[in-house]
């Protein structure tokens, strides 16, 4: 198994001249084709490739300086967390992958402006906006493709988070990974809208790290789940080119509960549905009865996110009150 360094090294200076001050930004994503499953857990190489739509303006944004104290100091959203907090621990890997020999202390200070009560995972975007705040203040001049290869190394969604609007993380067949980045798609579609729905928030007791694992290692149903996250992916390709929202739609939500449906045949098994959830699910269900065009997808939580267009913003916030709607290309 090659390492994340045996893969960094090559494309680093010999020597780094780290700079003063880095600051960057990177939004969260929304997979409608999802990651679940590696080839490689060094390198977070996926066995399928998946599809997201960023999410505009919410995400992380991450400054690099210099500490001047001799230790490193991790701060999230303004609090100094202790370096054995397993964010910091998380957070420090990756820059060690980075600063090498060098050791240079850093304060590392986070911010994300997702709304905490989504519960939207954070890592994708953290870990973007970490790599593309090292590749500033190592001054690496990374192409927009190695950032997001080594973004996926920190974690697999992180390497979407490089880039905005619909894009593409193809899975590559190389064993160093370096063909697993992910592609920004050249499309827009303004009207498109994703409604946050909040069940739950707190902490899963399983992570979808461990979780992605445990389907591989034990779920038989898991073989057909490349089969079917290939074919959504030309489908959604399709539905994007074609602005055919029903498609897009429909191709997530089966997507996102092929994928549970893979959870769930795991042993021990993986539920990550709450009560609120399916009522979330039926409820959508029946707004679509209704005529509404509206469609759902999940990650690992309990939480939905909607999927809809714009002229119907007003009859799904009144049906899910407290639904954080974002506009992932802008206004239209
Ligand atoms: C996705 N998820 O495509 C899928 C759907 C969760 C369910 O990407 O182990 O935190 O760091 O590579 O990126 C979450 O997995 O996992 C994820 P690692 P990551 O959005």
């Amino acid at each position: 198994m090659i390492s994340k360094a045996q893969v960094i090294q090559p494309f680093l200076p010999a020597t780094l001249t780290p700079g003063e001050r880095a600051e960057a930004f990177a939004p969260s994503n929304i997979a409608l084709c999802k990651y679940w499953g590696k080839r490689d857990k060094e390198l977070n190489l996926p066995i399928n490739a998946s599809l997201s739509v960023s999410l505009a303006h919410l995400g992380s944004r991450t400054r690099i300086t210099p500490a001047l104290d001799g230790a490193d100091h991790v701060l999230l959203n303004g609090t100094e967390l202790t370096v054995d907090s397993s964010f910091s621990r998380k957070v420090i890997a990756f820059v060690d992958l980075f600063r090498g020999a060098l050791a240079q202390p850093l304060i590392i200070d986070t911010h994300n402006n997702i709304p905490t009560a989504a519960g939207l995972a954070s890592s994708a975007s953290g870990f973007a906006a970490l790599m593309l705040a090292l590749d500033q203040f190592y001054g690496l001049q990374l192409a927009p493709e190695q950032l997001s290869a080594f973004a996926r190394m920190g974690s697999g969604s992180a390497s979407r988070s490089i880039f905005t609007g619909f894009v593409e993380w193809q899975m590559g067949n190389r064993e160093d990974g370096m063909d697993s980045h992910a592609v920004q798609l050249p499309a827009t579609w303004p009207e498109l809208r994703i409604g946050l729905v909040k069940v739950a928030t707190g902490e899963k007791k399983v992570d979808s790290r461990a979780g992605m694992q445990r389907t591989v290692e034990t779920a038989h149903l898991y073989q057909s789940w490349p089969l079917q996250a290939a074919a959504d992916l030309t489908r959604l390709h399709d539905a994007i080119v074609e602005h055919n929202f029903e498609l897009l739609g429909a191709t997530a939500e089966q997507n996102a509960l092929s994928m549970h449906a893979t959870m769930i045949a795991s042993w021990p098994p993986l539920l990550y549905w709450q009560p609120e959830s399916v009522a979330a699910m039926q409820q959508v269900w029946a707004l679509r009865e209704q005529g509404v065009p509206v469609y759902f997808t999940m990650d690992a939580g309990p939480n939905l996110k909607l999927l809809f267009t714009a002229e119907h913003e007003s009859v799904l916030s009144a049906a899910f009150p407290g639904l954080e709607v974002v506009a992932p290309f802008g206004q239209p």
